[in-house]
Parts: structure tokens; sequence; C-alpha cells
């Protein structure tokens, strides 16, 4: 019986521990994980920009396509390789307008607004 109960009080522990850990997770800036936004490339041309986007946010860029893309950032912040069905991610570090383009299809041109 006192084995029983001291086994109850130490799940009940366990139960508010992870109940803390669950509240602080919960409770940290979503600026610190930032979120996430996705452009999709498809029939060689990236998708519209995503609104709303902020400082320390993940874009990822989707390859629809059948054909090899880059998402290449002019300011050199990103350089994405994105063989057909591929995708791949940056993090927005710096706020600000940041166009980038294909290095295969240089027509193909997009732009990322990051917020502060
Ligand atoms: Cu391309």
């Amino acid at each position: 019986m006192s084995v029983d109960q001291g086994k109850g009080e130490r799940s009940r522990r366990e139960v508010l521990a992870s109940a803390a850990i669950l509240t602080l997770a919960v409770a940290w800036p979503a600026r610190a994980a930032g979120r996430r936004h996705v452009v999709v490339i498809d029939k060689m041309a990236f998708g519209a920009p995503p609104s709303g986007v902020k400082v320390g946010d993940t874009i990822t860029w989707t390859n629809r396509d059948i054909v090899r893309h880059t998402a290449t950032a002019r300011n050199g912040a990103f350089n994405l390789d994105l063989p057909p069905g591929a995708s791949a991610s940056a993090v927005m570090s710096r706020a600000g307008a940041v166009p980038y383009y294909c290095r295969y299809h240089p027509a193909m041109r997009g732009e990322i607004s990051v917020g502060v």
C-alpha cells in the first residue's frame, strides 16, 4: 500500500513537472521560434510572397516543377538548391526587402519582405 502511494506521489510529481515544462514551452515567446511560411514554385514561377514575415521566421521553398531551380537572394542571405520535388528553407535574419531569383532561370524573380 505504502509502495503504491509512493508511486502515486512520484507520478503526480512527474505530471506536475511535465505540466510546468509544457507551460514554459507555451509561454515562451512565439518570436523565439519564428513562424514558417511556404513559397511554392510551380510552372517556372515563384509563388506569391508570404505576408507578415518577421525576423526569425523561416521560409520554405517547395519546387513542384520537373526542372531544377534555386532560390538565390541578391544580398547573399540565402542560396538554396531546389531539385525537382525538393524543399529547402532559410531563416530570415534581417529586416528589409530581400529580392531573390533563380540562378538557372534569371527571369524567375521574387521578393520576401521581412518586418521587425
Ligand atoms: Cu529556375
